[in-house]
């Protein structure tokens, strides 16, 4: 199953961003920790061009921070590596813990992001497919709730200005997909995480996308959350043993599968299963 999700607000969304990038000093593009190649937004790399970019992994409370370190070590390196695209630093957030986050937007546009024309503080545009956290992001480094957030894809709707105490202006984009996601395992990864609105899923495929990936990758956390005896034999048979222990069972005795996805698909998406990454980078 391929997953295509191009809603119309996203074309205006692109043409606001192609407008406002002469005038930034930094990009800021936030991807999701845990899976930051499926939610690089091909398009953005195109449309910032030279100029400075912050991969800022978000969600990192919710991601293996093994593979975080990993990740950040990979933007690091081949960020270096490729002067070409412009500078680009990695660094990783959580919006529990806002005052490191300030901290470290701090520090890395000190180092990215030069003021131009005579300007005495920086410009940052915030980027990134949607439900990432770039508002959550917003509201951090406002300091307030400035920017509407909410757990599903395409709540920021328009662009919107905010200028910092410390004279920083930001600049919060609506998320932005792109038209045709070539990866089909992406393209479920980005399905499974939320970044996808589920009236555009097969919630069961994701589920069982889902699943096989958590029984091959993380099966000590299906067990333990699932209270499971032995590990089930395949992706559909785990299902099936959520929706017994949990889901209920429909009149007759079938196992609710709709319900026992429902269930996956939501403790992955927050946290309750574990901390879990969806993507390695390949070595460096
Ligand atoms: N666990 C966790 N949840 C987060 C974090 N950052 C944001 N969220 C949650 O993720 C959801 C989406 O956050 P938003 O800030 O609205 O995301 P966005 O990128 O602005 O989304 P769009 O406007 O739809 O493109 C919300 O439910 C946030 O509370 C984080 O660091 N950790
Ligand atoms: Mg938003």
């Amino acid at each position: 199953m391929s997953i295509q999700w191009y809603p119309g607000h996203m074309n205006k969304a692109r043409r606001n961003i192609v407008e406002a990038m002469p005038a930034q000093d930094v990009v800021l593009e936030v991807l999701d920790a845990r899976m930051p190649f499926a939610s690089e937004n091909p398009v953005l790399a195109e449309l910032r061009g030279l100029k400075p970019c912050v991969k800022v992994l978000s969600k990192s409370d919710l991601a293996d921070p093994e593979a975080t370190q990993l990740w950040l070590r990979y933007f690091e390196s081949t960020g270096a590596a490729t002067s070409k695209r412009g500078q680009v630093k990695a660094i990783a957030i959580s919006s529990e813990r806002a005052a490191e986050t300030r901290t470290r937007i701090a520090d890395v546009c000190g180092l990215l992001a030069k003021p131009t024309r005579g300007r005495k503080t920086a410009r940052a545009l915030i980027v990134g497919i949607p439900n990432v956290g770039k508002s959550t992001l917003v509201n951090t480094l406002a300091q307030r709730k400035i920017a509407n957030v909410g757990d599903e894809p395409a709540v920021t709707k328009g662009q919107q200005v905010v200028l910092l105490k410390n004279g920083m202006t930001l600049s919060d984009n609506p998320g932005i997909m792109w038209p045709k996601i070539e990866d089909p395992s992406g393209g479920m990864r980005l399905a499974f995480g939320g970044a996808i609105p589920d009236s555009a899923l097969d919630y069961e495929s994701v589920a069982l996308f889902g699943a096989s990936f958590l029984l091959a990758q993380y099966p000590d956390l299906v067990i333990k959350r699932y209270k499971l005896t032995e590990l089930p034999k395949d992706a559909s048979a785990l299902i099936d043993e959520i929706g017994r222990r949990r889901g209920g069972l429909r009149a007759g005795g079938a196992i609710d599968r709709h319900k026992a996805a429902d269930i996956l698909i939501h403790e992955f998406r927050t946290g309750a299963l574990g901390r879990i990454s969806l993507e390695r980078p390949p070595a460096v």
